[in-house]
């Protein structure tokens, strides 16, 4: 297997207490219909436009909707879990996988060494290698109980992937067999000064099995199902929303999040795309469909909620209060993303941070421990 996909780390204990500022709300009609004069951007605020759309600014969690209220509950509080060892390292980038009878968060380093992206279901933890200058990207399985690991797919056709990003499992609701699903991204092509296979591209950035093409969505990223097996969530993250929307922004960018219906005679072919919603600063990296339904996107401004019917934004938990205001900022990367992933561990959110993991215990248990249990 590719060295690199046993940068793994498990954890579940409080080290120590981090800050707490409370819920700030922000009344619904804020978020479309301010009194005039107003001149607000993503990073300046003041604007007394809205007073709470100000306030919120530095608040933990910003709740646009009473749902996210009764998510969040009355004294939750940030905890800072774990941090890096060593402060050069990010150790927390992409992931975010609950794996209940082991109590084990998996999830993968940044860049360099270069990391991996993975998803659960069954037997199997699925993760994604970007490789290295000698070793093309892949895909892998990794048994969590024994840590055996093998390649499952590197290439097609003998061309080799790009850069595979995410990986989801459904199971189909005609056949009962596992789909594995997986986005190849335009990693290799962006260098970012790290060991990452270098391309060039030789295959379309698809949603593979094969089956959302480029012309149907740009540069798919991330991907998860929900719990019924009946809907796929793709988030698409064009080059312009990765890297024009950080604290330069300069231009809007686009940068979508479909839906579709899981169907067809193999149950697993993805039908009937539609766009569900798109992200405000940046674009939707991670993304986990909880068992209600709703829809969790790591974004720039933080973990974005959604009504998973609706698509409306229900509540943010605030980047710029628990992951900037608590991090030394040792990665560059910060100039792009505050985070790319997390984990939805039961009641809690567990958010990567790069140098910092953080905890936020919730007021419900938004992922059943059965849903994700490997036998
Ligand atoms: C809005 O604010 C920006 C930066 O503060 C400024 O450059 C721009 O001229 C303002 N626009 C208006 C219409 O006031
Ligand atoms: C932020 O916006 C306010 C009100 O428009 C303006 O007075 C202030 O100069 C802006 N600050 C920055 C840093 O752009
Ligand atoms: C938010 O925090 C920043 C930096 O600490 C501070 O300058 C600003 O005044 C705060 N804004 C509000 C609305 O509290
Ligand atoms: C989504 O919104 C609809 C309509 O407001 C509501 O009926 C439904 O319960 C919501 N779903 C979730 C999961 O909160
Ligand atoms: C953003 O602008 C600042 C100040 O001009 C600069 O130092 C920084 O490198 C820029 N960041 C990015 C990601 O372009
Ligand atoms: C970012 C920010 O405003 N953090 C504040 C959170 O609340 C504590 C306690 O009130 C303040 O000390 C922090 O400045």
């Amino acid at each position: 297997m590719p060295q690199r996909a046993t940068m793994l780390m498990l954890l579940t204990t409080t080290l120590t207490a981090a800050q707490s500022n409370l819920t700030a709300q922000v009344p619904a009609q804020d978020t479309y219909q301010l009194p005039r004069s107003f001149n607000s951007s993503f990073d300046n605020h003041t604007s007394a436009a809205s007073q709470a759309i100000a306030a919120a600014r530095n608040a933990s969690f910003v709740s646009y909707d009473e749902d996210f209220l009764r998510i969040v509950g009355d004294d939750s509080k940030v905890r800072l879990l774990a941090t890096s060892s060593n402060e050069k390292v990010s150790f927390a980038f992409e992931g975010g996988i609950w794996v209940p009878e082991t109590n084990q968060v998996w999830f993968t380093a940044y860049l360099d060494p270069t990391p991996g992206y993975l998803s659960i279901l069954d037997l199997n933890v699925y993760v994604t290698t970007f490789g290295d200058p000698d070793t093309t990207p892949a895909i892998v399985a990794i048994n969590p109980h024994t840590y055996h690991a093998e390649e499952v797919v590197n290439s097609y056709f003998g061309l080799p992937l790009n850069g595979p990003d995410d990986v989801t499992v459904a199971v189909s609701r005609a056949t009962g067999e596992q789909c594995v699903f997986f986005t190849d991204f335009f990693l290799n092509e962006e260098g970012l000064g790290v060991a990452t296979y270098p391309g060039p591209s030789k295959l379309p950035y698809f949603v593979w099995r094969p089956v959302i093409g480029t012309l149907e969505i740009q540069d798919p990223n991330g991907l998860a199902v929900d719990k019924a097996n009946s809907l796929l969530y793709v988030t698409d993250g064009p080059h312009s929303a990765v890297f024009q929307s950080g604290p330069n922004h300069t231009l809007p960018s686009f940068a979508g999040i479909y839906q579709y219906d899981l169907g067809g005679a193999d149950g697993c072919t993805p039908l009937n795309k539609r766009l569900f919603a798109f992200a405000r600063q940046g674009f939707a990296n991670g993304i986990k469909v909880d068992d209600a339904g709703r829809v969790w996107t790591a974004e720039y401004e933080g973990v974005v909620v959604r009504n998973g019917t609706s698509g409306k934004v229900l509540g943010v938990f605030n980047a710029v209060d628990i992951i900037m205001a608590n991090s030394e900022n040792p990665v560059n990367v910060r100039d792009v993303a505050p985070l790319a992933n997390f984990a939805l561990v039961g009641d809690e959110l567990v958010i990567l941070a790069f140098d910092r993991i953080f905890g936020v215990k919730l007021a419900e248990m938004v992922i059943d421990p059965e849903r994700y249990n490997i036998r």
